[in-house]
């Protein structure tokens, strides 16, 4: 069965496990990371030399990067649904989940854990607002998009949403000034009807 190392507070291990969810695909997690160590024994390095969650094992295939493991189940098991067999669907979704790790997340992390990670006396008040300005300012991109779009890559779910699900369920479950941001509102109130995004990734940040 599939293995999937890693806590489940982790944004990138929420992505695995939606995508998972969505295709139903039954897996063994172990948790790793944050609170649980294990990411630093020789045994986990063998596996990830990052030391970072998430990492798979599958059929004797280990892979970590957490895009690179979405992409890999959606293509073994998502074929023509979250996995877009329209080459140019295809290129939007990974275009999508690529800026979420380049830019939204990179833009948002230092909010996310300022708040939520960090003990009030050690927060940096402008660093945050940083943070919170550049995640406002790059998500006017998103909607922008989702203005002609139902979802990132056309008329329904694909891979593509998964990880700018994540960043914004953060995004939007932060103790924070948002914008009104119409489009990608919409586009989130869609993601939070579904099942596998409630049950994955619409816990409590911690
Ligand atoms: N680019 C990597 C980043 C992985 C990453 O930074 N994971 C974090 C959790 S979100 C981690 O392992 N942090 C250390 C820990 O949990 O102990 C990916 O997308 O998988």
């Amino acid at each position: 069965m599939l293995k999937i190392w890693g806590r489940t507070n982790s944004v990138n291990v929420q992505k695995v496990l939606w995508a998972c969810a969505e295709m139903g695909l039954p897996y063994e997690r172990i948790d790793a990371g944050g609170e649980f160590g294990e990411v630093n024994t020789p045994q986990y390095r063998a596996l990830n030399p990052n030391g970072l969650v998430p990492t798979i094992e599958d059929s004797g295939f280990v892979l970590w990067e957490s895009n690179a493991i979405v992409r890999y189940l959606c293509a073994r098991h998502g074929a023509g649904t979250l996995w877009p067999q329209n080459l140019v669907v295809r290129a939007e979704a990974d275009k999508w989940m690529d800026w979420h790790n380049s830019t939204l997340w990179p833009s948002l992390r230092p909010l996310f854990w300022g708040l939520i990670r960090t003990s009030v006396d050690q927060r940096d008040a402008k660093l945050l607002e940083e943070s919170r300005a550049r995640s406002a300012e790059v998500l006017v991109y998103l909607d922008d998009h989702l203005r002609n779009h139902a979802y990132v890559a056309g008329d329904s779910l694909t891979m593509g949403d998964i990880p700018v699900g994540c960043g914004v369920w953060r995004w939007f479950t932060l103790p924070i000034q948002r914008s009104e941001l119409p489009h990608l509102q919409r586009w989130f109130q869609l993601l939070r009807q579904r099942p596998a995004y409630q049950s994955s990734v619409m816990l409590p940040l911690t």
